[in-house]
């Protein structure tokens, strides 16, 4: 149980016992040989850390604004698809409870299978919204205007998925949302009984946010295959924010000409993300395009950053190279598959008291305090 967890692996290790195959190797599988998956995880060991030695630690302030959304700590649950899937009674507003409860920035998806609204009624906390444009703009439109009225207060574009990326793992385990029935379906739910309950005694799991899904036919990602427009460019991302008004971010970029467009059409945050090696496999791991993105951004938005954080140490590593804070996926979703709420608190709880003493190890009590003084980068 949560007791003999210590860390995000052992999360990974609970979820892994207690949800169905297909279903956990959604969360944990990426595209293709899963290479930037990997490396998104494994390039934090090339930057190493220098401390400050004697530094009056008594008092640690970790809290902090992200896109004037304030938070505890600068950790952002990062918006991620059908969370009833992981855990069918909780989802959502399971994670959305323990983000609040941590005094963390929650972010919706687009694809959840909890609606907006419920979701507003649930939280107090900082709320973020998530969005792909689509080719019926009045879909978008529609979705805006309610995260608005909730109280939503920042929105986030993503642009790394112009097609869906290639999950082997899916295809071999007939993976689709929601879960079609066959052998190799049952055989994997019957196997997780706790699981088995919850679904068969909740609500079907559907889209929240959105009507006109065909589950029937080729399921929520066929439809969405479908709806996003594959002409999309940087005009739409410019209407986009226009239509919101509100702070803005664009997630998934890589490049520093492409952070310098998201500056030119008014992000107010630059996102480095590969969709958690999801998308195209062999593209760069965050931390090794963070300090390019920076240096091209200048100051001008606030840089959010994701990929393989998995403790304290990979947090103050990001924001020592100049992000303004971490969005973490992973981390909280196999919290949510090993024990629902608790399992996302423990998460967020292990992340944030590793942070805290991390930061007491570094020698630093305010995050403003963190430069690239602090960090070893590897050679070229
Ligand atoms: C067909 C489009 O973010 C994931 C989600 C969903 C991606 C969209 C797929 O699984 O990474």
């Amino acid at each position: 149980g949560l007791h003999s967890v210590h860390n995000i692996d052992d999360l990974r290790a609970l979820a892994k016992k207690r949800l169905p195959r297909m279903v956990f190797d959604y969360i944990d599988g990426g595209a293709d040989d899963e290479v930037t998956l990997r490396a998104n995880c494994s390039r934090y060991d090339a930057y190493a850390l220098n401390w400050k030695a004697l530094v009056d630690i008594s008092k640690i302030d970790m809290t902090t604004t992200v896109m004037g959304s304030p938070c505890a700590a600068p950790i952002i649950v990062t918006p991620t698809a059908a969370q009833r899937l992981f855990h069918p009674r909780g989802g959502e507003t399971a994670v959305a409870r323990a983000a609040d409860a941590s005094g963390l920035i929650y972010s919706l998806s687009t694809l959840g299978s909890t609606s907006i609204e419920a979701i507003a009624a649930e939280t107090d906390g900082p709320k973020w919204f998530q969005v792909y444009v689509w080719k019926d703009r009045a879909v978008v439109e529609t979705m805006l205007e309610r995260a608005r009225a909730a109280g939503f207060t920042g929105l986030i574009l993503t642009v790394d998925v112009p097609v869906a990326g290639n999950r082997e793992r899916d295809l071999r385990n007939a993976f689709t949302v929601p879960p079609k029935i066959s052998a190799k379906t049952v055989s994997q739910i019957l196997a997780s009984p706790r699981y088995l309950f919850d679904m068969l005694t909740t609500p079907k799991i559907t889209p929240a946010n959105f009507a006109d899904a065909d589950p029937e036919g080729d399921g929520i990602m066929g439809y969405i295959n479908r709806q996003f427009d594959r002409t999309v460019t940087w005009e739409d991302a410019r209407w986009m924010k226009q239509v919101w008004g509100g702070p803005f971010a664009i997630k998934g970029i890589v490049r520093p000409d492409d952070a310098r467009r998201c500056i030119d059409i008014g992000a107010d945050a630059v996102w480095v993300s590969n969709h958690g090696g999801r998308q195209l496999d062999g593209s760069t791991a965050t931390i090794d395009a963070l300090p390019d993105i920076v240096h091209a951004v200048d100051g001008q938005a606030e840089v959010i950053l994701d990929g393989g954080i998995r403790r304290g140490t990979d947090i103050i590593k990001a924001l020592a190279l100049g992000a303004r804070a971490v969005a973490i996926g992973r981390p909280y979703l196999y919290g949510l598959g090993a024990a629902g709420e608790a399992g996302v608190g423990r998460a967020l709880e292990f992340l944030t008291t590793s942070l805290e003493r991390d930061l007491a190890l570094t020698g630093v009590t305010r995050l403003s305090e963190l430069g690239p003084d602090f960090v070893r980068r590897p050679p070229l």
